[in-house]
């Protein structure tokens, strides 16, 4: 019989504020040394640290698990975020948005997702075709949950990642992310970049052309960052696109492949 699994799940507010969130699937001999990493990462730093934290820990079913293979990598190095913006919309309009739609969309996230502005704790839900948003929470948006690396190819998957030179922490989260997105019913293409004001990098991901990372889509300094989730419509339904997202169980236990960093139109 397979030994249980358990969804171990942290978030962290500072004075009432969503400040981070991170998570893993492991076996029920990891929980506690993984509930406390997940703990002593927003509770260790030296500049902002958490006033709440919450961390749960949930056995999953493992029937209704899943294993996944994750995207293949490619890495475009651009001069800066402008450019770097210009690919993005490039990278969306190839996977099958539409241009008006991507220029959109990557404004969208230049400026904050989130009412006044602000920085959506989730992800936003676009119709590729229109430009429409269906989530119904502006603040909160789409929480992809319950995904990881399966425990007994973690190590190998961050030293292959580690000997290309994607070694930070960021991008195995985001490639585990963005390979639940890209599985999911109804998926067109996924934007991102990160709200951490040092990280610059970020990704467009589309079923058909894998992880693609663009070095630069905002300038250091700069707090705002979120997702955009395109969707075709007839093609799923918002319930189960939300389920699969929020809940479904996800273990890749296989890497795509990684290839070497190219300068765009170069
Ligand atoms: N589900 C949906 N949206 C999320 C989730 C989630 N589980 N977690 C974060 N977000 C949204 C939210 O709006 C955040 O502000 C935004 O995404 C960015 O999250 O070099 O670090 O965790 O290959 O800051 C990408 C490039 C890094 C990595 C992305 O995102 C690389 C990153 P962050
Ligand atoms: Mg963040």
């Amino acid at each position: 019989m397979d030994a249980p699994l358990f969804s171990v799940r942290m978030r962290a507010t500072l004075r009432g504020r969503h400040l981070a969130g991170a998570e893993r699937i492991v076996p029920l001999s990891d929980v506690s040394q993984v509930a406390s990493d997940l703990i002593l990462r927003v509770t260790s730093a030296d500049d902002v640290v958490a006033d709440d934290v919450y961390c749960h820990a949930e056995r999953i079913d493992l029937d209704t698990l899943c294993h996944a293979k994750l995207p293949d990598i490619s890495t475009w190095q651009v001069s800066d975020y402008r450019q770097g913006r210009a690919v993005a919309a490039e990278l969306l309009a190839r996977a099958g948005v539409d241009q008006d739609v991507a220029n959109q969309a990557v404004q969208l996230l230049a400026d904050g997702a989130g009412p006044d502005a602000t920085v959506m704790r989730g992800a936003a839900i676009m119709d590729a075709a229109t430009g429409e948003r269906f989530e119904r929470d502006r603040s909160r948006g789409i929480r992809v949950s319950r995904m990881d690396v399966a425990t007994e190819y973690r190590r190998d998957f961050e030293a292959r990642l580690n000997q290309a030179g994607l070694g930070h922490r960021r991008v195995l989260e985001a490639l585990v992310l963005a390979g639940k997105v890209v599985s999911a019913p109804g998926i067109v293409a996924e934007l991102c970049w990160s709200d951490a004001p040092e990280y610059t990098t970020g990704y467009v991901a589309a079923p058909a052309h894998g992880y693609q990372r663009i070095s630069a889509l905002k300038t250091v300094g700069d707090p705002r960052g979120g997702r955009i989730f395109f969707v075709r419509s007839g093609t799923y339904s918002m319930l189960e696109l939300t389920d699969y997202l929020e809940r479904q169980p996800v273990l890749f236990d296989r890497l795509g492949g990684i290839n070497p960093a190219t300068r765009w139109g170069g």
